[in-house]
C-alpha cells in the first residue's frame, strides 16, 4: 500500500501543531463556479475572513498527485487560473492522486480530505444536490452521501435554487443528515434567503451548532451536518426574480445536451450572464458570510473539546 501523499501548507501544519481552529475551503469553486479573476479574489477573501475570525483557512485540491490541505497564495493562483482542471468528488479522487493528476475537490471529495486531515468544519456557498428533472435524469449529487458518511460540519448558504430543493431535503431526511438552519425557520434558498420551505431544524449559535456535531459523534452516529447559513439581505436576489431565469438556463441546459458534472457549472454560468453579473456578487457575498460563522464554529468545537 501505498501511504497517503497528504501535504499541509506552512499555515496549516502550525495550527494543527497549536491546536488552533481550522475551517477547510474547497477549490471546485474557485475552477467551475466563478471566473477568473473573480475566482481568486473572492477565495483570498474568504481566506482573509477565516483568518480575521481567529481561524485557519485550509483550501484543498490535488496538485499533481499530491492532496493539498491548504495552498500558500502562488498554488492559489495558478489553480484559479489553469484551464480544464478536473472537477473531483469521491469517485474521482483516488484515480487523480495515483495518476499524478491536478483537481479541484467538490464538497463530498472535500469532506473526504478534511476528514483525513482532522478538520472538523468546512466552509461553501452551496452543496449539490438534486437537480431538477431527477426522476428521469438520475442526477443526484453524490455531496448528499458524502454527508451522510463523513463527519464534517458543512456551512453552505442551502443547496443552490437551481436544484430541486424539496426532492434534495427529502433525499436528505432518507439518509439521516441534520439540516441545520442558522437562525432562521425557513430553510434559505443560497442566493435569496426564502425557499418556501421549513427549516428541517434550526440552531442559533456556533456553540449550538458544534455541540451538535460533538453530541451526534458521541452518539456513535456516522456522518456529518449541514448547516443553512442565510445570505444576508442586503445581498440576496429574491426568489422571485430568479425563478423565471433558472427556469431558462435549465431548460438551456438540456436543449443542450448538458449532463453530469458539466451540469452545475453550466447553469452558474449562464445565470451569471442572465443576471448580468448579480449573481456572482451574491455568490461572493454568501460565501464571506458562509466562511465567517465556519470559523466561529471551528473555534466552538476547539473550546468544547478543552
Ligand atoms: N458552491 C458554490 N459554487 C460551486 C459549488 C459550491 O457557490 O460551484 C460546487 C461545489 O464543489 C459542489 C458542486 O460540490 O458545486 C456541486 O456539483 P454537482 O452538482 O455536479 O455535484
Ligand atoms: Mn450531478
Amino acid at each position: 500500500m501505498t501511504s497517503l501523499p497528504l501535504h499541509f501548507s506552512a499555515e496549516v501544519a502550525s495550527a494543527r501543531d497549536r491546536g488552533a481552529p481550522i475551517v477547510a475551503l474547497e477549490s471546485t469553486i474557485i475552477t467551475h463556479g466563478m471566473p477568473y479573476p473573480r475566482n481568486v479574489e473572492t477565495a483570498r477573501a474568504v481566506e482573509a475572513v477565516i483568518r480575521a475570525e481567529g481561524a485557519v483557512p485550509a483550501t484543498i485540491a490535488v496538485l499533481d498527485g499530491t492532496l493539498h490541505i491548504g495552498l500558500d497564495p502562488d498554488q492559489l493562483t495558478a489553480l484559479a487560473q489553469a484551464k480544464n482542471v478536473a472537477k473531483l468528488s469521491r469517485a474521482d479522487l483516488a484515480v487523480c492522486i495515483a495518476t499524478g493528476g491536478t483537481g479541484a475537490t467538490t464538497v463530498a471529495a472535500t469532506m473526504i480530505a478534511a476528514a483525513q486531515a482532522g478538520i472538523d468544519v468546512f466552509a461553501t456557498g452551496g452543496i449539490g444536490g438534486v437537480h431538477a428533472g431527477a426522476e428521469l435524469s438520475f442526477d443526484i449529487s453524490a455531496d448528499l452521501q458524502e454527508l451522510a458518511r463523513t463527519p464534517v460540519t458543512v456551512i453552505c448558504a442551502g443547496a443552490k435554487a437551481i436544484l430541486d430543493l424539496p426532492k434534495t431535503l427529502e433525499v436528505l431526511e432518507t439518509l439521516g443528515v441534520p439540516v441545520i438552519v442558522n437562525g432562521q425557520d425557513e430553510l434559505p434558498a443560497f442566493w435569496s434567503r426564502a425557499s418556501g420551505l421549513a427549516a428541517p431544524l434550526r440552531l442559533d449559535s456556533p456553540q449550538q451548532i458544534a455541540r451538535a456535531a460533538l453530541t451526534r459523534a458521541a452518539l456513535g452516529l456516522s456522518g456529518g451536518q449541514l448547516v443553512a447559513n442565510p445570505i444576508p439581505e442586503a445581498d440576496e436576489i429574491p426568489a422571485e426574480v430568479l425563478a423565471p431565469l433558472i427556469a431558462q438556463a435549465q431548460a438551456e441546459a438540456q436543449a443542450d445536451g448538458i449532463t453530469a458534472k458539466a451540469v452545475t457549472p453550466y447553469l452558474l454560468a449562464r445565470l451569471f450572464e442572465l443576471t448580468e453579473g448579480r449573481s456572482l456578487e451574491a455568490n461572493i457575498a454568501l460565501v464571506l458570510n458562509n466562511a465567517r460563522l465556519a470559523a466561529q464554529i471551528a473555534q466552538q468545537f476547539t473550546a468544547l473539546r478543552g
